[in-house]
């Protein structure tokens, strides 16, 4: 039986911009359920984690803003997603801010031997406090899952790593810092940043990335925060980039893992609907997951 569990993760305290709290809203009126329950024999919306309204939420001068929130917010979703799992259902996350991605992964990790992790991302988030040119954690979240950076981050959920960099894909990078850099330098991480993307063409992208992770992978997490898409076709997200993704190679992107039937949690992150045209971003997110989940066009 294949079954979907939906949970929201209403975070904005990994930036600054308000407003992607509301991404888990914006998400479900653009008619996630309605699209999704044809694929699945039983979907279940199990609402969104209680992030609520904290009073200290912005913290300028810290180079890991708001740390202690941002790592209590995600044991609660880590524990949620660890559920989820166990139940024998598919994981979907909603965000929020990137920085859920500490969570989701701390949740889904535990179950798996050799988990593999597509970033589909115009960055790196590889960032830690020592590296980071905004302290905003939500540029940090992979580099925490690798076990890298501040221990409330990387020991989340009580283990460290969560994932191995030779498990690890990132597709559509187009704004790295040096130090991330000079990151996936140091560990072999294996990167599509555009000009792979251009050159190569999502099709080539998305076999080559199947045949790095199937063998040596027992499940694929796909974080996918949606400013790997060119800003025409997501802007609502906090820091857009021009030159990404498009909304076609995205789709066949999905349709193609979808195929290769390999992915087993996801999370869409960094819808802004504050930021957005008339939810054109959620609309894309879910029409996404559409193609991740096998819509077929025909
Ligand atoms: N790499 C920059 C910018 C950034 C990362 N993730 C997003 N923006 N969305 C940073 O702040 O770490
Ligand atoms: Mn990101
Ligand atoms: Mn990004």
């Amino acid at each position: 039986m294949k079954k979907l569990s939906i949970i929201g993760m209403p975070m904005d305290l990994g930036q600054m911009r308000r407003g992607v709290d509301m991404g888990p809203s914006a998400i479900r009126y653009a008619g996630i359920n309605e699209r999704l329950r044809v694929l699945f024999d039983e979907i279940e919306d199990l609402g969104d984690i209680a992030v609520g309204r904290p009073e200290v939420r912005i913290d300028p001068n810290s180079n890991l803003r708001n740390l202690e929130l941002v790592a209590e917010k995600n044991s609660l979703l880590a524990d949620e997603v660890d559920k989820i799992i166990e139940s024998g259902s598919f994981p979907l996350v909603l965000g929020g801010d990137h920085s859920i991605a500490i969570g989701t992964l701390a949740g889904v990790s535990k179950h798996y031997k050799n988990l593999g992790v597509i970033w589909y991302d115009a960055h790196g988030d590889l960032n830690t406090a020592d590296t980071s040119p905004s302290g905003n954690i939500h540029g940090m979240p992979l580099a925490a899952s690798l076990g890298l950076g501040h221990e409330m981050l990387t020991q989340l959920g009580g283990y460290t790593p969560k994932v191995k960099p030779e498990n690890i894909v990132i597709i559509g990078a187009r704004a790295l810092d040096d130090g991330e850099k000079d990151l996936i330098k140091e560990l072999g991480i294996k990167v599509f940043t555009m000009h792979e993307v251009d050159r190569l063409g999502m099709a080539t992208v998305i076999e080559e990335t199947v045949n790095y992770l199937k063998d040596k992978t027992d499940g694929v997490h796909l974080s996918l925060d949606l400013d790997g898409l060119d800003p025409t076709d997501a802007p609502g997200v906090g820091t857009p980039v021009t030159g990404g993704i498009s909304y076609r190679e995205s789709h066949l992107a999905m349709e193609m893992l979808a195929e290769a039937k390999i992915i087993t949690s996801a999370e869409f992150v960094e819808v802004n609907p504050i930021l957005d045209e008339k939810n054109k971003t959620a609309v894309a997110a879910v029409a996404l997951m559409g193609s991740l989940f096998g819509e077929k066009l025909l």
